[in-house]
């Protein structure tokens, strides 16, 4: 998807010019994917611009570098302050934000010991990941002939940037064979999460998503969701699930930062209704939620400035 430029990326301390945030090619980041990075939204709200779970982002950043071995040079105060005070400069109500911690230029080769650790916090407009129907329409998922990394190769609980290129794998083969989304299974064949969404599916009438032990993201989204779906006062829990327990759900939908809540019409051709009533409420919810509309949620609306 296209990005469109701001004013300012926030990059080791200060606030440069959208065109001056470059890095030299010979950053190591851009060599081994040896970087973490969020995903994270700022909503308009009554009080104005609001970033949604800011700090649980921010943690997960820290947690991602921690698992990595990478000391990120600021503390999880300034970064939710620089995440701030980058989305106030570009007078923007409503944006994504992408903080990344990479390691930088001066070092080559795979002993990361010695290696910088720089950080830059980006946002810009970003409309609808999975397209502007996805709620009310639907999205094709398609199982991958990817499989997730397991926790002892490329561990899917760090949001690492090397991690994405499985991702994109799945998303660039789902595409080109005419789904919107892939699903990815774990080496033990459970069902992981999408390549950029957790996954959600309602069997018995019973809501279930996939837990980090099969591979999936712990997504702040997923976490929301869970709260929301409980005191929407349906049943919602994280257990394994079998790829044919896509096949038969009662309703299925997709979770992420970037995509929201997006309802899933089918799964490797097997139609699924959609958008299903559990589906529909929650994100309903969500999107109130997110817009400091609920006051039971206002806590997770972070305001920008
Ligand atoms: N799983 C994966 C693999 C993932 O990338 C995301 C976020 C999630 C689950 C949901 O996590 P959370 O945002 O905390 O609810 N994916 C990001 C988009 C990736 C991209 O750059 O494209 C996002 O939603 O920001």
């Amino acid at each position: 998807m296209p990005i469109t430029a701001t004013d300012k990326i926030w990059m080791n301390g200060e606030l440069v010019d959208w065109d001056k945030a470059q890095v030299h090619v010979l950053t190591h980041g851009l060599h081994y994917g040896s970087g973490v990075f969020e995903g994270i939204r700022a909503y308009e709200t009554a009080d104005g611009p609001a970033i949604f779970r800011l700090t649980e982002h921010i943690q997960r950043l820290f947690n991602s570098a921690k698992i990595l071995g990478m000391e990120i040079p600021y503390t999880v105060d300034q970064l939710i302050d620089a995440s701030k005070e980058t989305v106030a400069s570009t007078g923007l109500s409503e944006c994504y934000i992408r903080p990344i911690a990479y390691l930088g230029y001066g070092e080559m080769g795979l002993n990361t010991l010695p290696c910088s650790v720089d950080v830059a916090i980006a946002c810009w407009p970003w409309g609808a990941y999975l397209g502007d129907d996805a709620v009310t329409k639907g999205v094709r998922l398609k199982t991958s002939s990817w499989t997730r990394h397991d926790h002892n190769t490329m561990p899917p609980a760090a949001k690492t940037t090397g991690n994405y290129v499985n991702s994109s794998l799945a998303k660039v083969e789902a595409i080109k064979a005419g789904y919107d989304e892939a699903v990815m299974l774990a080496p033990n064949g459970l069902v992981a999460e999408c390549s950029g969404e957790n996954i959600f599916v309602a069997r018995h009438g019973k809501l279930i998503t996939p837990p980090l032990s099969a591979g999936a993201l712990e997504g702040i989204t997923q976490s929301s969701v869970l709260t929301i779906a409980r005191d929407l006062g349906f049943d919602a829990v994280i257990d394994n699930l079998a790829r044919t327990d896509l096949y038969v759900a009662e309703e299925a939908f997709v979770c992420g930062t970037a995509a929201e809540v997006s309802s899933v019409n089918s799964v490797d051709d097997r139609d699924i209704d959609c958008p299903g009533p559990m589906t529909s409420a929650i994100a309903e919810t969500y999107h109130r939620a997110i817009r400091g509309e609920i006051d039971e949620y206002r806590h997770w609306c972070e305001l920008a400035s």
